[in-house]
């Protein structure tokens, strides 16, 4: 009988114990791992990594307050627990271009779980590269953070700073969460994306800020459900859908729904884009409501011409079907006086488009705001300023006046 309780309560103390160990949180200090201040810290958060990786019960990898180099760093799963990798501090990459030759600058890859937080700031100084860039001496420069194959992840409060590329390139991710994200870099930058979104689902960008030399988010192919809201763009080239029709096989891109935005000075702001002479695509079930626009070029933009170096061949028709497209409440001014431009493509004409509330002033002084539509007959409900395809269906006008490069992209 007394053996017997003493069982139990041996019973308990085990049980009580197998709990603590799961619901124990480990921090892993990178400190504690060698990483020193002003210094690399690539080996100290490898091995920090490494151990938090092996964790069954959630881990927490601590960068902590203060500056730090990070040189090149690629994190990879499975991991045995969920991890979070809180950034507190300020990692600076090194500004010479040519010391990241291979890919990116922080690559994290294979999570289930994975959490990246901490206000932190990841510098991609950038500087240099960009001017390697305009001299031409370089051709490719490295992203600065990229998120691959994550699952039931969060990316919240981070701030990316002058990527010397993209500033995150997020592929083949499912249910990924970007939250108080923040990605910054000088509007002259070349092609510093905010985020890059490929052959994903299910990918949230919410109250989120972007300034950037490119687009603040664009989706590539095979991507279904983005929900990008209150998001604020500007500088910057928008938020858009492609370029699509690029290269063979791409997959549909379905699911984008882009709400309460607001653009400040940006080219465009929502917008999709396609190439001409391309290859098959679809594009469907795409939504743009309640956004606003403050000095945008190009409000509301479809472009089945797009091509911004100026060398395609345009008298092929883009191949990439555009469907099931809603655009309601879009409201704000515009900096050229063509606010709404719908140019779908003569091979692939746009199907199912709606368009509801539009009220969008041009800012100069030649006269109203105007709509540009090109082989496509939307569906108008609501009210509209400019009046969008007021002669939907009428033919192009002919020849079109070869168009100029656009410096845009
Ligand atoms: C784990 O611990 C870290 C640092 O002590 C803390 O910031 C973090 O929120 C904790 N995570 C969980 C899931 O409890
Ligand atoms: C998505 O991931 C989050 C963790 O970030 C998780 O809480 C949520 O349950 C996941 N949603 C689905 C549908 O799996
Ligand atoms: C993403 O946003 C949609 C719409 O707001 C919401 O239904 C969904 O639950 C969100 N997913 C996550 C992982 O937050
Ligand atoms: C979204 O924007 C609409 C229109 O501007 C506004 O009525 C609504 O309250 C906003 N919703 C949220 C959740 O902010
Ligand atoms: C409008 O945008 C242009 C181009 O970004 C910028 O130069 C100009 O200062 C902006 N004007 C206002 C009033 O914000
Ligand atoms: C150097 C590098 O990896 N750059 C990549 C940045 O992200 C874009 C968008 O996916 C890629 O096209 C680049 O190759």
């Amino acid at each position: 009988m007394d053996l017997k309780f003493k069982f139990v309560h041996f019973g308990i103390v085990v049980l009580f114990l197998v709990q603590l160990g799961e619901s124990q949180n480990a921090t892993f200090d990178i400190t504690k791992y060698g990483a020193k201040s002003d210094a690399d810290i690539s080996e100290a958060l490898l091995s920090a990594f490494k151990e938090a990786c092996q964790s069954t019960s959630p881990s927490t990898i601590v960068i902590p307050k203060g500056t730090f180099q990070m040189n090149q760093v690629k994190l990879e799963g499975p991991c045995k627990g969920p991890l979070e990798l809180q950034i507190q501090a300020t990692l600076k990459a090194p500004s010479d271009p040519n010391q990241l030759n291979i890919g990116e600058w922080l690559t994290i890859n294979k999570l289930d779980g994975f959490t990246m937080s901490g206000g932190g700031i990841l510098d991609g100084q950038g500087k240099a590269a960009w001017e390697c860039k305009e001299s031409k001496k370089c051709t490719k420069l490295p992203n600065n953070l990229s998120f691959n194959s994550l699952t039931n992840s969060i990316i919240k409060d981070i701030t990316t700073l002058d990527s010397k590329s993209f500033h995150v390139n997020v592929n083949q991710c499912k249910n990924l969460t970007f939250l108080h994200f923040n990605a910054k870099a000088p509007d002259e930058s070349p092609n510093t994306d905010g985020i890059h979104i490929a052959r994903s689902s299910a990918v949230n960008v919410t109250e989120s800020t972007f300034s950037t030399g490119d687009d603040c988010i664009s989706i590539g192919d095979e991507t279904e459900q983005v929900h990008i809201t209150k998001v604020t763009c500007g500088p910057g080239h928008g938020i858009s859908v492609g370029s699509l029709g690029g290269n063979p096989g791409e997959k549909p891109v379905v699911g984008v729904f882009v709400k309460n935005c607001t653009f400040i000075s940006t080219d465009n702001g929502v917008r999709i884009k396609t190439w001409p002479a391309s290859h098959p695509g679809v594009v469907s079930d795409v939504h743009f409501e309640d956004i606003i626009v403050q000095n945008v070029s190009n409000p509301i933009l479809i472009d089945q011409v797009y091509c911004p170096s100026g060398k395609c061949n345009k008298d092929l028709p883009s191949q990439v079907k555009i469907s099931k497209v809603t655009i309601q409440n879009i409201k704000g001014t515009s900096r050229t006086q063509n606010a709404v431009s719908l140019i779908c493509s003569k091979g692939a004409p746009c199907e199912g488009v709606e368009v509801g509330d539009i009220d969008i002033t041009y800012s100069g002084k030649e006269g109203p705001a105007t709509s540009k539509c090109e082989n496509i007959k939307p569906n108008l409900k609501g009210k509209q300023s400019p009046n969008v395809c007021s002669s939907a269906g009428a033919p192009a006008p002919a020849p079109a006046p070869a168009r100029a490069a656009s410096s845009s992209s």
